[in-house]
């Protein structure tokens, strides 16, 4: 074992999920090991702890986990479970983090960021409730970063990571799985998957685009192997470390050829995608796009459809910048609902508590208390499994759900790679007029309300504050303001717009047609021409 002298690296803070830096960061000498001895020692030691990893296959991930399993070893871990090819998707690694009850995971994602040596890398640790950590530990994991004088790594050769079973690197066990295998076993136990078959046996059709990223062998031994969906389902089903120069993010902008298929003639009944950790969804039926909002909704309001959860939802959590329409089925349940900060981390109390069952985010993440982790496979599962019930369309099962609870018109502009400073400048503006904007008029909206939101988690008492602007408009509608937590380039100002339309309303109307007004509005109140001259966003999900 080496013990190697090392300095503190200025700005590994983790952000909404974990560190995530240009990839030429990563590969610096030391940046990773600073990082990974900064988890074990935040986490007391990793002296004869277990630990899962596993990564989304992007450029550096066997590397990385190469370097993982010498400094594992090397700080006394007693056992690292790791996936064939060092690849498992985040929801997948969260399931084993569960299943063997082991002290946490590593995992190597940058999630959505596009992946290669000029691109996107990222690292995240998972507590052993199988979730990403929260803000203690991450903030633990900070600290150490900033007093850190030495990291361990043992002198050890690279292990095989491509052929299952258990090897030795010292006094470590290493088991190398099947990263699909477990994960299809617990799909089976949420899902009918007999129904799911002869779904696919009618004629019901499919695609699924894995974006080359980690799902595909997931989706390919789920849809096409175990439930018979045609060969040629799955789509760019091959993980790759660049994702075939793709940016794995499952939204209309990125999944455009799927979108193309989607609103042509040719059709299929339904489409999904997934990102690049296999955690987030897409979902689009026959000529309509599903927004991630409307998707957690619909699946609470039908859930009890699939066996999983038959006996009914305890509640159902969202994020804030998530529109309201998942609140108006827990409504109508009588069951709770939550409105959280943004990031997966902020469920896990309200699972572990059994307070919730499903949660959701409008970055197009749904999940259930199945793991600790949004579940982009398990979201289409679920789609699927209802479809087969209400043998409905998509679109029918829309339509059915706003003539019901209305529709909340939902958007999200993005003003990518601005710079650090305008992206500050603009939430400090908003900050200093949050008392002054209620009565404000703006084009044809007036302020109603405005706030900063803060957090207090009802479970441990924690308070997480400076979470989002919010602005709440007389006719209802909403604009909310955040800087996100994962970009690795400038700033990243999200403008997230709903509108809310009763049922009974006209639901037809073309989504950036029907937020026009308080997009006006809220362009205007954060005077985001002037601080970044811009006047359109990059990308509007
Ligand atoms: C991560 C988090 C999500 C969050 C999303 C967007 O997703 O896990 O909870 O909603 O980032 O965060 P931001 O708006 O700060 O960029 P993922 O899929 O990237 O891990």
């Amino acid at each position: 074992m080496d013990t190697i002298a090392t300095a503190p690296i200025e700005g590994q803070v983790p952000g909404t999920s974990g560190l995530r830096k240009k990839t030429r960061i990563f590969t610096q000498t030391g940046y990773l090991e600073n990082f990974v001895q900064s988890i074990f020692n935040a986490i007391g030691g990793a002296d004869d702890k277990t630990f899962v990893v596993g990564g989304d296959g992007r450029f550096f991930n066997d590397t990385a986990i190469q370097t993982i399993v010498k400094m594992a070893a090397a700080n006394g871990a007693r056992k690292l479970i790791i996936g064939r090819n060092g690849l498992l998707s985040t929801p997948a690694a969260s399931h084993l983090i569960r299943l063997n009850k082991t002290d946490g995971g590593i995992i190597l994602s940058a999630s959505h960021n596009p992946g290669g040596i000029d691109e996107d890398f990222g690292i995240k640790f998972n507590v052993p409730n199988g979730g990403p950590a929260p803000e203690g530990i991450t903030g633990a994991i900070y600290h150490q970063t900033t007093v850190l004088q030495e990291y361990r790594i043992a002198d050890v050769a690279d292990i095989g990571l491509s052929r299952d079973g258990i090897q030795a690197v010292g006094a470590m066990q290493v088991e190398i799985v099947d990263p699909v295998a477990r994960y299809h076993d617990l799909m089976e136990t949420l899902f009918d998957f007999d129904k799911l078959r002869a779904l696919f046996a009618s004629g019901f059709r499919m695609k699924f685009d894995a974006m080359h990223a980690v799902t595909g062998p997931y989706a390919t031994a789920i849809l096409e192997k175990a439930l018979g969906a045609p060969e040629g389902t799955v789509i760019n089903g091959v993980p790759l470390p660049d994702f075939g120069r793709g940016h794995p993010d499952p939204n209309p902008v990125w999944a455009k050829p799927l979108m193309v298929l989607m609103m042509s003639p040719q059709a299929p009944d339904f489409g999904a995608a997934s990102d690049g950790d296999g955690d987030r969804n897409m979902v689009v039926g026959r000529s309509i796009y599903v927004t991630p909002s409307d998707s957690l909704a619909v699946l609470a309001a039908n859930a009890h459809l699939a066996p999983g959860y038959q006996a009914g939802l305890a509640g159902v959590a969202r994020s804030m910048p998530t529109s309201a329409a998942s609140d108006r089925v827990a409504e109508r349940l009588g069951i709770n609902s939550f409105e959280t900060p943004t990031g997966w981390k902020f469920f896990g109390n309200l699972l572990d508590e059994g307070l919730v069952t499903l949660c959701g985010e409008e970055s197009a993440g749904t999940g259930s208390n199945h793991v600790r982790e949004k579940d982009g496979l398990w979201a289409v599962l679920l789609w699927l499994n209802i479809l087969a019930e209400r043998r409905l369309s998509v679109l029918e099962i829309l339509n059915d759900h706003w003539n019901t609870y209305g529709r909340d018109y939902y958007s999200r502009h993005d003003y990518e790679a601005i710079p650090i400073e305008a992206g500050n400048e603009i939430m400090d503006h908003l900050r200093n007029r949050l008392a002054e904007l209620p009565g404000q008029v703006h084009g044809d909206e007036t302020v109603a309300s405005a706030d900063e939101f803060s957090y207090l988690d009802p479970v441990d008492g924690s308070v997480s504050e400076n979470q989002g602007m919010r602005i709440q408009f007389e006719s209802g509608s909403r604009a909310v303001f955040r800087l996100s937590g994962t970009g690795t380039e400038g700033a990243t100002l999200r403008i997230y717009l709903s509108r809310f339309a009763p049922p009974g309303d006209d639901h037809g109307l073309e989504t950036q047609q029907a937020l026009r007004q308080v997009q006006q509005a809220a362009m205007a109140i954060a005077a985001v021409q002037a601080h970044t001259g811009r006047t359109d966003p990059d990308v509007c999900t």
